[in-house]
This record gives C-alpha cells, structure tokens and sequence, in this order.
C-alpha cells in the first residue's frame, strides 16, 4: 500500500538540482561482485561500490520487521496501515530505537555480519576482513538528511583504510531518505578538506574555550573551520549540499530506488549526505564499518591514546590525537581514494 508519492529530492530543505550535470545514478557494480580486481578497480575509480541485491532479501526483510515491531511497540507507528511498511503516526514521538539495540539483534548481526556480507568484504580487500563492533543504527523518519561530510573524521581511528558499509532495511525511493554520494570526492578531499580530515570528532582542546561546554554535551564538537566559542556542529563540512556540489563539481549521485539487499560502502574520503525524507515512512538503514583484519592493533591503539588523552588536562588534545595518528600511520591521502 503507498501513501505518499514523494516529489522532492531535497537535502537540508534545498531542493537537488536534478539537470543532468548535478544529478546522476550511482554506478551499479553487481556486474564485477565476483572478481575481486575488478572491485578494487570500481572502488579506486568510484570511491565507492553499489552492489544491488548483494544480500539475501528476505534475511534484510526479517531484520526490518525486528526493527518496526520495536518502532510499533512503542506506538509510534500508525496502525492503519500493516506493520512492513513503517508508516508512522503524524504525531509520532520517541521510536524506541536505541543505538545498543543493533548490536544485540542476532537478526541484523546475521545480516550485517553474515555471510554474503562477509564474503563481498573479503572479496573486496583480499585478506580477513574485520568489523567495527559498534553497529550505527541509521534511521530517518520525515526529516531533514544528514548534512554533507566525510566519515574520516567520525569513524578513521588512526586510518583512513575503513570502508562504510550502508545497508537499506528497507525499499527507499526518491525523496524518501537515501544517500547520495558527491562524484569524485575522493579524489579531491585530500587535497581540498586536508584541514578537516584530520580532525577526530571525539577530540577535543582540553583547556580550550569550549571544553566546559564539550564536556557538558552542549557543544558536540569543536567546528575544524572556526573552533569559536559556541560553534558546535555535528562533523558535518557544510550544512548546504547544493552550494557545495556547485563549487566542487561533479554531480549528486545516489540511485531512483534503493533495495532491501543491496549494499552501498565508500570509503573515508567520499563526500556524501543525506537526503530529506518527505515521506511518512521511516527509513531504517542499520550500518558497519570494516577494515582489514591486521589493523585491528592500529585502531585498538589509537582507542587507547584517544581515551588516554580524555584524562589529560593540558593541550590541544586533537593536535595530540592527529600526531599520534600521524606517527603511528601517516594521514595517507593518496590511500583514501
Ligand atoms: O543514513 C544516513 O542518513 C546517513 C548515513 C551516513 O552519513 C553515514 O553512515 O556516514
């Protein structure tokens, strides 16, 4: 049963110029999923590999339904309309999903861990495979989409070489919450967001203007742009995707619809954001993170520097972080492509 037909492809309330040269279709890569060269060939070329119905459908559909019948427990769908298509009520509040419950679920775990999952990585990077083990549980009733950023900055612990892994529970059309990803970006963020990519979300200036206020949760990071008093914003590079794709180039891309079963992962480096969700539906997008398994040490280290460092009481913190990162790594931006 449909109720809404969306009309708007918007980010942040702006509308997407959809002309040929700002908007465009992700590349499908189901063609080349078997070979691992050619994925790699795809990744490197693309900064990301979209591979439709790469998972089991039905396996993402038992994971949805898991996820709605939290949402419907606590009342916020409406129950006018049967439970898969996650229909919320007008007035719906609080959807009692919390951010630990993923992790929890043997149903998404079989999913996002399973098999198919596991192979395509495998595939992919040549070697084991490791995953983050925080599960991000991405989801978007009507609303604005995330604002434009690289997850380097959110997810790099002390290397840029992770890939996202964003996996639609649930079939989400135009206008309805999906991703798009900026053509090109990884290629040019090294060189054009080099001050920003180096900036770690959970650091912070200890004794800075803003510490009280990033202890206290009322400032969540401290901008890389203009750490001034007060300027919290959330990792994102700009809240304007429109003006940010006319000064980079390249067009928008993300796809007329995407699938239960597909799979859409890019790396650190690839520019993307969400897009507003004008339907009534609730868009559930449950995501990992994955590296190759003989970084685990690199990243388990920088863990321990970073919380290290949340007990220090002198100095720039971030500048801290990024040199042990540095030191322990390099910032390889030749690697984020
Ligand atoms: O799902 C979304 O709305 C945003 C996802 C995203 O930007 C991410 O996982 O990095």
């Amino acid at each position: 049963m449909t109720t809404t037909t969306p009309i708007t492809l918007a980010a942040h309330g702006r509308p997407i110029d959809r002309s040929e040269h700002a908007l465009g279709w992700l590349r499908a890569s189901g063609d080349v999923a078997a070979d691992p060269e050619a994925l790699r060939a795809r990744l490197a070329e693309d900064g990301y590999l979209y591979v439709p119905g790469a998972l089991d459908r039905e396996e993402v559909r038992a994971g949805r339904l898991e996820l709605l019948r939290r949402v419907e427990a606590h009342g916020a769908l409406d129950p006018a309309y049967p439970l898969e298509e996650g229909i919320l009520r007008p007035d719906a509040g609080e959807l009692g999903l919390t951010q630990e419950y993923p992790m929890s679920s043997d149903v998404l775990r079989a999913v996002l861990y399973g098999d198919r999952m596991t192979t395509l990585f495998a595939r992919l990077l040549g070697g084991e495979v490791r995953s983050y083990d925080f599960i991000w549980l991405r989801h978007q009733a009507p609303s604005h989409g995330v604002a434009p950023h690289c997850d380097l900055v959110f997810m790099g612990r002390g290397t840029p070489d992770v890939l996202t892994c964003w996996t639609p529970f649930g079939d989400i059309p135009l206008g309805g919450g999906g991703l798009m990803l900026l053509e090109d970006s990884h290629r040019k963020s090294a060189t054009r967001l080099a001050d920003y990519l180096r900036q770690d979300v959970d650091t912070y200036c200890v004794n800075g203007p803003n510490a009280d206020a990033v202890r206290e949760g009322t400032l969540r990071w401290e901008h890389w742009e203009e750490p001034a008093p007060g300027r919290g914003r959330d990792g994102e590079i700009t809240e304007n995707a429109v003006a940010l794709r006319e000064d980079w180039g390249g067009r928008w891309l993300t796809t007329p619809e995407y699938r239960m079963g597909d799979v859409l992962l890019f790396t650190m480096g690839t520019v993307h954001a969400g897009t507003d969700n004008t339907t009534d539906r609730l868009r559930l997008t449950p995501s990992g993170r994955r590296l190759f398994r003989e970084l685990e040490p690199l990243v388990l280290d920088y863990e321990r520097k970073l919380l290290n460092r949340l007990g220090e009481s002198e100095g720039r913190r971030v500048d801290r972080a990024v040199a042990a990162l540095e030191e322990a790594l390099g910032l390889r931006p030749e690697k984020l492509q």
